[in-house]
């Protein structure tokens, strides 16, 4: 019989390696249970009719899903009973939610169910979480971190199932599901060097709306390359970090309605752009904001602050920061 690694069997040599403790094991173990009892909710919803609108608006002025409530109940469910966690910021909560302000050792940064626009059809969506340690050895630095200061951060495609890791310094690792719902058959991914794979991903219908500099660097790349996208961060980035190329949620600033400028950017820092910034530096990649500035390096003011992003493969972001940078 042939038997591949379990996640938890890889994670537990990692920290070994590195002399750490088993705590990082224990959130990791809320995390998956969060993201697979998550993936069931969501493979059923449609029958239990849970894939519609909840009738509330969240902390982004959005239209909550009935969906984003349940993975939000049950990622702060598992989170809090890890005992592992001090602050939690979520997309779905305005304020922090503390836990175990005390005892806990990690801040954790999630978005529960990211890709609403695909919900109602039950298309894939994405778990994406950023973990901070807390300082054991000095000031307490609170949970404002920029993403140099994540430890992990990791996405979940639902529900497909594809859970992929990056551990800071140790690289970026995807994992695959097994027949008994295990993580198992640690994969390192490096982003492709050979350009032949490489995508674009970037909503093709704000085009018009993106900075004057933006749309001619597209309008050059466009036919070296692919054009793919989900309309999901979480699917769109997987490809990425598969096939090469560059994912982009340019900022909004040419609009034909002023009031849907959005030159702030649309997708949240701290639990969308920094994770899959420290993914794609773990991998090879880079990524950076409207101004050429590198997502990881960006201090957060507030938990929901937002930032265009650019992220994928090294030399193609390198070249839209050069134009960004002026
Ligand atoms: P939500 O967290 O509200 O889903 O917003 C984030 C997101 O859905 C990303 O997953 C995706 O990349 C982007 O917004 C899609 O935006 P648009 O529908 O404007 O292309």
């Amino acid at each position: 019989m042939r038997f591949e690694q379990t996640f938890m069997n890889f994670i537990l040599h990692h920290q070994e390696k590195h002399n750490r403790t088993y705590h990082f094991l224990i959130l990791m173990d809320a995390l998956i249970s969060a993201a697979k009892h998550i993936q069931q909710y969501y493979l059923t919803g449609a029958l239990r009719g849970d894939l519609g609108l909840a009738g509330g608006v969240n902390v982004q002025g959005e239209d909550t899903m009935r969906m984003d409530q349940i993975a939000e109940e049950i990622t702060i469910h598992y989170l809090r009973s890890s005992g592992r966690v001090i602050h939690a910021i979520s997309e779905e909560s305005e304020e922090i939610i503390a836990m175990d302000t005390e005892g806990g050792r990690y801040f954790v940064y999630f978005d529960p169910l990211d890709g609403s626009s695909n919900v109602s059809h039950g298309l894939p969506v994405g778990f994406l979480f950023g973990i901070a340690k807390r300082n054991l050895d000095g000031r307490e630095d609170g949970h404002l971190r920029p993403g140099k200061d994540y430890i992990a951060a990791g996405m979940f495609v639902i529900p497909t199932g594809i859970f992929t890791l990056a551990l800071k310094d140790s690289g970026t690792w995807r994992f695959h599901i097994d027949e008994t719902m295990n993580f198992v058959k640690p994969i390192r991914m490096m982003l492709p060097e050979d350009s032949k794979t490489w995508e674009l991903s970037f909503n093709e219908a704000n085009r018009c709306s993106f900075a004057k500099a933006v749309q001619t660097w597209i309008a050059q790349k466009e036919s070296e390359y692919t054009f793919r996208y989900l309309g999901a961060l979480a699917g769109d980035f997987h490809r990425i970090l598969s096939n090469g190329g560059i994912f982009m949620y340019p900022a909004i600033v040419n609009h034909p309605k002023p009031e849907k400028n959005r030159p702030q950017g649309k997708l949240r820092l701290m639990y969308e752009a920094a994770v899959v910034a420290l993914m794609c530096h773990e991998a090879g990649g880079d990524a950076v904001d409207e101004a050429g500035i590198p997502i990881l390096e960006i201090q957060p003011r507030e938990y929901h602050q937002r930032t265009a992003l650019y992220v994928g493969s090294k030399s193609l972001v390198d070249e839209i920061a050069q134009i960004l940078r002026g």
